[in-house]
């Protein structure tokens, strides 16, 4: 589509450089069995923006996707920057009251859905992405996209954190390409002929960067599937695409090798390295997921608020069981509880500041006020800086428990029980007894059958390894943990024991 004046426009500019860097015939996405050109995905963008315009939407306003994976999320997206209005990201799998809360919150003038929530938004404007597909085929494309600058605000995700209400995290038309820059085409060394495979959705920071930004900057393909891969549809999805990327969550690579163990048989031969990102990676599962692979494992971390990683390994550095350095462009201060730094070799919270960092929380003031501090993001991640200026992150500020009135790091636990070869998952919460005491207890997905005493034997280990006060008193064995979307514990739920 041709573009009249408008070199800030995220949407404009990927279709100007598809055609200038003469990509327009490569595979973009690949979806089911079908794949479509990078041409053909900013020609169905543009006339994507023309139904949209029909529908009312303009410059500014929100339009909220509720769409799984798949060309019509990225076509949506695009048509909707076009237009110069804001898209709102979100879970396509959440409850109608979470669906209706961020409606709400972000005043959408149109609610485009993906199969099964046909019953969603019932007071407001809504369009089923079957509907749009097939008004978007008859439709003439959009030539003129909206102008704007570098802080129009572009997209809305949410971040619940691990807790408490949704907040809306604005990001602005120059933060994609920046990703890209910095993290795409310098770390990743992405190119044409990579392709991606993002377990994480693109709904999400870390999805969003992998598999929409990143290939469509770098004029390379990605595969989108409509919901989160199982180990074995992983192999599957590899084999067939020749997948070069693959990023993930420590919990899925986790899966992957112990399906593996199982005596599943992938085809891993064209992957060049693995992105892990979303938790740290449990002692030993780094070595095992380079094995099985037989590529690196290059650790990342990142937030909603900062768009994508600020602390990334790369292939020249990197340093298993850390996030490694400060993405270059991006700065990094451990700060103690009064906001002081901390010396080298001392734990403190994670303090970024940077190129992308959002502007704030949608209709949030105070919030806003407290995590962005003078330019600075307070990202709520302990972590402690090693000496060749890597990051070794330690969970979570909120993940200390207190028992008998001493803190502990439910982490150190878990990294105990963890080396329990019929233990698959684990994590542990000071939970209240009958009596009202706080005490340690392990929730643990086994392995199955369940070996005879294996509560037993886990506190024996822990007992082991660990200060009394540490061991938990009691094991639960569960059959999942609760896990946000990129595969975060939700450590309020295990505590309250409600998943
Ligand atoms: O969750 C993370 O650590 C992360 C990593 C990379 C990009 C975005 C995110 C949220």
């Amino acid at each position: 589509p041709a573009d009249a004046g408008a070199p800030g426009n995220l949407a404009a500019h990927l279709a100007e450089i598809a055609t200038r860097r003469d990509w327009t015939g490569r595979t973009a996405f690949h979806q089911g069995h079908r794949s479509w050109t990078h041409a053909e995905v900013h020609d169905l963008a543009a006339r994507a923006a023309t139904v949209l315009a029909d529908h009312g939407v303009g410059p500014g306003d929100r339009v909220l996707l509720a769409l799984p994976d798949s060309v019509t999320w990225v076509t949506t997206f695009l048509a909707t920057a076009r237009l110069g209005a804001v898209a709102v990201l979100v879970n396509p799998e959440l409850t109608a009251a979470e669906h209706e809360f961020m409606a709400e919150d972000t005043e959408a003038v149109l609610c485009v859905t993906g199969p099964g929530l046909d019953d969603r938004f019932a007071d407001r404007a809504r369009l089923g992405a079957d509907q749009l597909v097939a008004l978007t085929a008859t439709s003439a494309p959009a030539t003129r996209a909206h102008p704007v600058d570098a802080h129009t605000p572009l997209y809305i995700q949410y971040t619940s954190g691990t807790t408490g209400r949704p907040k809306g995290v604005v990001h602005c038309h120059s933060d994609p390409k920046t990703y890209h820059d910095l993290i795409g085409r310098r770390l990743l060394r992405i190119t044409p002929d990579d392709v991606t495979l993002s377990v994480s959705k693109l709904f999400f920071a870390y999805g969003f960067g992998n598999a929409f930004v990143f290939p469509l900057f770098s004029g390379s393909s990605a595969v989108l599937v409509d919901r989160r891969p199982n180990p074995a549809a992983v192999d599957e999805l590899v084999a067939r695409h020749r997948v070069t990327l693959l990023y993930s969550v420590p919990s899925a690579y986790a899966a992957l090798v112990a399906d593996r163990a199982g005596g599943h048989i992938s085809c891993f031969a064209s992957v060049r390295a693995a992105v892990s990102a979303g938790e740290g990676m449990p002692a030993g599962l780094g070595e095992q997921i380079t094995e099985l692979l037989s590529a690196p494992v290059l650790e990342q971390i990142g937030s909603t608020e900062a768009g994508h990683a600020f602390c990334a390994n790369s292939f020249e550095h990197n340093h298993p069981g850390t996030v490694g350095r400060p993405v270059p462009g991006f700065e990094v201060e451990l700060r103690d509880r009064a906001g002081a730094p901390v010396p080298d070799g001392v734990e403190g919270e994670l303090w970024v500041r940077g190129p992308t960092l959002t502007p704030g929380y949608l209709n949030r003031p105070e919030e806003t006020e407290r995590t962005l501090v003078g330019g600075w993001l307070a990202t709520r991640d302990r972590a402690r800086r090693e000496p060749d200026g890597t990051y070794r992150h330690l969970g979570r500020v909120d993940d200390m428990e207190m028992v008998g009135g001493i803190t502990v790091s439910p982490l150190e636990v878990e990294a105990v029980l963890r080396g329990h070869h019929a233990v698959k998952e684990v994590a542990v919460a000071a939970v209240t007894d009958r009596r009202g005491a706080n005490r340690l207890r392990a929730f643990v997905v086994p392995t199955t059958p369940i070996p005879a005493g294996l509560e037993a034997d886990l506190i024996a280990l822990a007992r082991d390894r660990l200060a009394a006060f540490k061991v938990p008193r009691s094991v639960s064995f569960v059959p999942s943990l609760p896990r946000t979307p990129t595969g975060k514990l939700r450590r309020h739920l295990v505590r309250q024991g409600a998943w």
